[in-house]
């Protein structure tokens, strides 16, 4: 099902023609945020030298750092009357970074919301139960919107409080819900307590942060929903900007409203489809704070193949930030693939939490398990067999060795939001 068939399916001349067309709208916009005149006077580039959409690589990239030096509206075109809403990113170090939307960038957002509720077949018939944080995280309000406009029952629950939310999915009988993957394993977690196996659920929409194919599987299982994923961020409105269609095998940009590049992070080269490196994306259609070339920090690869939907570029599933990747020994390691271990195993429980250290100049990491109830009342050797057993197919995967300490179910902390699952103590250690 389509929401807007002919953007979505824009091909060839009509889509480089538009995102052409918008790009050079774009960069005049940005000419009104002193940060972006300097720049490209500097460059030398303004929008009359953009003459096709590849030109795109003669603008420098905009960084992360680049948008903190404008805190906390020096990256707004429009003047702040024009501005109708404010969010932020969740910045852990210093100030967030503020983004604002017009009316008509609420408009568009929406508009993207709606197209991939629309694509996973979620219709007005739905009620969708939106369990994201309502406040300056853009997942609650980003959904909230575009759920209303194809005219789903919303049921805005934010976080917490998780009975409730499953008495609330059974009682409403809600067959859409919309949580950060590992809010929703927290909710299936609190729903098999209370015995019941959600029997109304059937379309799962999670994002937010990275999580892993067999962690689909198990939510699958757990809520009784299909899942999809979705990717946005922020500075890009928000959610919506790439999400999963029926065929699940990448995710669609919304080409449209956003030109997506892939280069490698240490050179700035821009590479081909297929090739794994660092995202960057230029919006194009976003009024109160249009980017240029925006370096994301997370990896992914342009994927090629014609999608059976019918629709156009897609990426493939995020594996984590460049920045959460962690290097122990030398050997790049996501804490989603270790997720993605620990899923397959099926002794193990829904929560780890994982211990990096540097001991006597080298790294250690430490992991902990918790292991399903059944199991962890058994004898030691079988803990012994479960423990060794997780060890092993990390390093068979990793090339890490690991240690593991298996823990009792329930006793490590679970997540509203996103989860933080490092703790990495080798900072100040050298
Ligand atoms: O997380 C927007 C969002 C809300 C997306 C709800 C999906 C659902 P930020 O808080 O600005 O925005 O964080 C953006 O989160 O750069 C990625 O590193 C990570 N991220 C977002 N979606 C995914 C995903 C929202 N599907 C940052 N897979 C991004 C992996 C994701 N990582």
């Amino acid at each position: 099902m389509f929401w807007n068939k002919e953007m979505e399916t824009l091909k060839g001349d009509a889509l480089e023609s538009l995102q052409l067309k918008r790009l050079k709208w774009t960069i005049r916009q940005a000419e009104n945020i002193p940060f972006y005149k300097k720049m490209l006077n500097e460059s030398g580039v303004d929008a009359d030298g953009i003459r096709k959409v590849s030109d795109i690589r003669k603008l420098p990239f905009t960084r992360k750092t680049d948008l903190r030096t404008g805190y906390p509206f020096g990256f707004f075109a429009v003047p702040k009357k024009q501005v109708v809403r404010i969010h932020t990113t969740s910045g852990t170090t210093g100030k967030p970074t503020v983004v604002g939307y017009t009316r008509q960038d609420l408009d568009n957002w929406s508009e993207l919301i709606a197209r991939n509720m629309t694509m996973v077949g979620l219709t007005d018939e739905d009620t969708f139960q939106n369990a994201v944080n309502y406040g300056l995280f853009t997942g609650g309000l980003g959904f909230h919107y575009g759920a209303e406009k194809i005219g789903m029952t919303v049921v805005p629950s934010g976080t917490g409080n998780t009975k409730r939310q499953i008495e609330m999915i059974n009682d409403f009988g809600v067959t859409a819900l919309h949580a950060t993957p590992s809010y929703a394993m927290h909710l299936a977690e609190v729903a098999e307590s209370m015995g019941t196996d959600l029997p109304t659920l059937k379309t799962g929409l999670f994002g937010a942060e990275p999580w892993s194919d067999n962690m689909r599987k198990a939510l699958e299982q757990k809520l009784n929903v299909r899942a999809f994923d979705s990717y946005g961020m922020s500075e890009m409105y928000g959610p919506g900007a790439a999400f999963e269609c029926e065929e699940r095998n990448g995710l669609h940009f919304w080409h449209d409203s956003y030109i997506v590049e892939i280069i490698d992070p240490k050179t700035g080269e821009v590479l081909e489809p297929g090739q794994k490196g660092e995202l960057v994306v230029t919006p194009i259609v976003k009024e109160a704070m249009p980017l240029l070339r925006y370096r994301t920090g997370d990896i992914t690869m342009i994927l090629e193949d014609e999608c059976p939907c019918g629709r156009g570029a897609k990426i493939a599933r995020l594996t984590g930030r460049s920045d959460d990747m962690l290097v122990i020994r030398g050997i790049n390691v996501f804490p989603s693939q270790i997720e993605d271990v620990l899923q397959s195993i099926p002794e193990v429980g829904d929560q780890f939490m994982v211990y990096v250290d540097r001991v006597n100049h080298l790294d250690e990491m430490k992991i902990e398990v918790e292991i399903k109830k059944e199991f962890f009342n058994g004898e030691l050797r079988d803990l012994e067999r479960i423990q060794r057993k997780i060890q092993d197919q990390l390093k068979a995967i990793l090339q890490v060795r690991t240690e593991i300490a298996l823990v009792e179910p329930e006793s490590l902390p679970r997540f509203e939001g996103k989860a933080k699952r490092v703790i990495d103590k080798r900072g100040d250690k050298f």
